[in-house]
């Protein structure tokens, strides 16, 4: 492997480029006309244009990336997550062209891919799952007994959704058929496949997941779990490992759950195993994401692997260079996904340009960006800023420079969730450890954040302190610039 296409944009693409680079391979960005400026067409060794900005023009393009591959003579194409990552059509094309696909088999991808193939693969392998039905529903009135028969409240999801979309809660009996009616025509128009399925309804789980890493020789390692309960509308905000919750018996056993649902597909690269935990702590098995996840960092942080160079490794052939028992978790580690998204107006995102953009530094803090100041955020693409990881000894020290860092990072032109992060570091049932899915839904509003009337105080104290200056010249000079930037900051804190 000499030369790998990265077939992303933004921080992700920065973050392949720079393992790649340590493993002395070439790199190839490619970028829509929207990126022709973007940190990650500078970063890597060469770029190419593959067309319009919107996605589904360039970034979505098969047969783009493909020909960007054979342009450049790169033999290898790693996806980043979201894209092409997941897409099996996608990884099958790129192997028919003869180039290595920095993945997951597109058999793998297509069994993972469906919620309904992935549970059927998986119970063959006695991994803990929902109750629910087998297959997809195609009697509304016989799933309405199977339904009587889990209890309600159930769940009705897509086979072929993810992300939480597609799912519609039913709480009684009564509800059922019009539920049903809907959920099918829904996952039709979105996912062009209308098959649903139910489940019994986990009210208030906490979402863990296990990262896996399997070579082509069927070793197969967990690298432990995420803990990633803390999410607005199925966008993950914070996650961190390890989990709070886990011991380390649960721990393994979950591990190994993970590691059986990957060698159901005959998994190969990184891919991560999602389950919910009740307040019991029984676990089931949801689904597989057969991608790089966003959240990787935290898991690099407690672990010492650089789960990108792991990838290439397995994609170029070699075989797994640690095994199950060398693995240990060191220390704790947090992400914090920063958007440009304003959390006092509904987490409505926003557009701009970076006017000030300075990253925190120092001990344990890890910023994974892709852009710089001065750069504006495309409105085409996720309003994902940045990711702001810090690792400590413990989950304290963790939290500490979390604080610590968000309280340095320096943001103004753009309404971002540093502020939300802040609240969330603080808060006593995230402190605690005591949290499920329901954390942001429960406990922020966005009047928790309001610091305007501190901000006021600040300006007339500002004021104040510029009026004494001038008042020997009797000048009425008042730097504006000076406080207004004051009070950017704080806004930022
Ligand atoms: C569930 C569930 C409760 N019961 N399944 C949402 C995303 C998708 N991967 C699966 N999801 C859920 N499935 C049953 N049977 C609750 C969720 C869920 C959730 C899961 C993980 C992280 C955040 C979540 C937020 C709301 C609901």
């Amino acid at each position: 492997m000499k030369k790998i296409l990265i077939a992303n944009r933004g921080e992700i693409a920065l973050r392949i480029i720079r393992s790649a680079k340590e493993m002395g391979i070439k790199t190839v960005a490619v970028f829509s006309d929207a990126d022709r400026d973007a940190l990650h067409v500078r970063y890597a060794d060469e770029a190419i244009n593959i067309g319009l900005a919107p996605s589904n023009q360039s970034y979505l393009v098969i047969e783009k990336i493909i020909h960007a591959c054979k342009q450049t003579g790169a033999d290898a194409v790693h996806p980043g997550y979201g894209f092409l990552s997941e897409n099996a059509a996608f990884a099958q094309a790129v192997k028919n062209a003869g180039i290595i696909f920095i993945g997951p088999s597109a058999e793998a991808m297509q069994i993972m891919g469906n919620k309904l193939s992935a549970k059927a693969a998986a119970l063959s392998y006695n991994i803990p799952m929902v109750p629910g039905t087998k297959e997809a529903i195609t009697d509304i009135l016989e799933a309405k007994k199977q339904a009587v028969n889990i209890g309600f409240p159930i769940l009705i999801k897509a086979a072929s959704g993810g992300g939480g979309k597609g799912m519609r809660i039913v709480n009684n009996e009564a509800d059922f058929e019009e539920q049903m009616n809907l959920a099918i025509s829904e996952a039709k128009s979105a996912f062009g496949d209308g098959s649903v399925f139910i489940e019994r309804y986990v009210s208030s789980p906490r979402h863990i997941e296990i990262q896996v890493l399997g070579d082509n020789y069927g070793n197969i390692i967990h690298l432990f779990e995420r803990e990633c309960s803390v999410q607005r509308r199925h966008q993950k905000v914070i996650e961190e490992a390890p989990s709070s919750i886990l011991s380390e018996e649960l721990r393994a056993r979950m591990g190994k759950c993970a590691v059986d649902a990957a060698r159901s597909c005959n998994y190969t690269n990184a891919g991560t195993v999602e389950f919910i935990l009740d307040e019991n702590l029984d676990f089931f098995f949801l689904e597989m994401n057969t991608r790089l996840q966003v959240e990787h960092p935290v898991t690099e942080m407690i672990t010492g692997v650089d789960l990108v160079k792991e990838q290439i490794k397995i994609a170029r052939g070699e075989a797994l260079s640690v095994i199950q028992t060398d693995l240990k978790i060191n220390g704790h580690a947090i992400e914090l996904r920063v958007y440009a998204e304003d959390p006092k107006n509904n987490f409505l995102p926003d557009i701009g340009v970076l006017q000030t953009y300075n990253v925190p530094k120092g001990p344990g803090v890890r910023v994974d960006d892709g852009f710089e100041e001065g750069m504006e955020i495309p409105i085409y693409y996720d309003p994902m800023i940045a990711k702001l990881i810090t690792y400590g000894k413990d989950r304290n020290e963790a939290i500490e420079r979390m604080k610590r860092a968000i309280s340095e990072y320096q943001i103004t032109g753009i309404e971002t969730t540093l502020e939300f992060g802040n609240f969330v570091m603080n808060h006593k049932a995230f402190v605690s450890g005591n949290f499920d899915t329901h954390f942001v839904e429960k406990y922020f509003d966005a009047e928790s954040l309001d610091n305007s009337q501190e901000d006021e105080a600040m300006i007339a104290a500002l004021i104040a302190v510029e009026l004494l200056k001038d008042a020997d010249t009797q000048t009425e000079v008042i730097n504006t610039n000076h406080i207004s930037q004051v009070s950017n900051w704080k806004r930022n804190r």
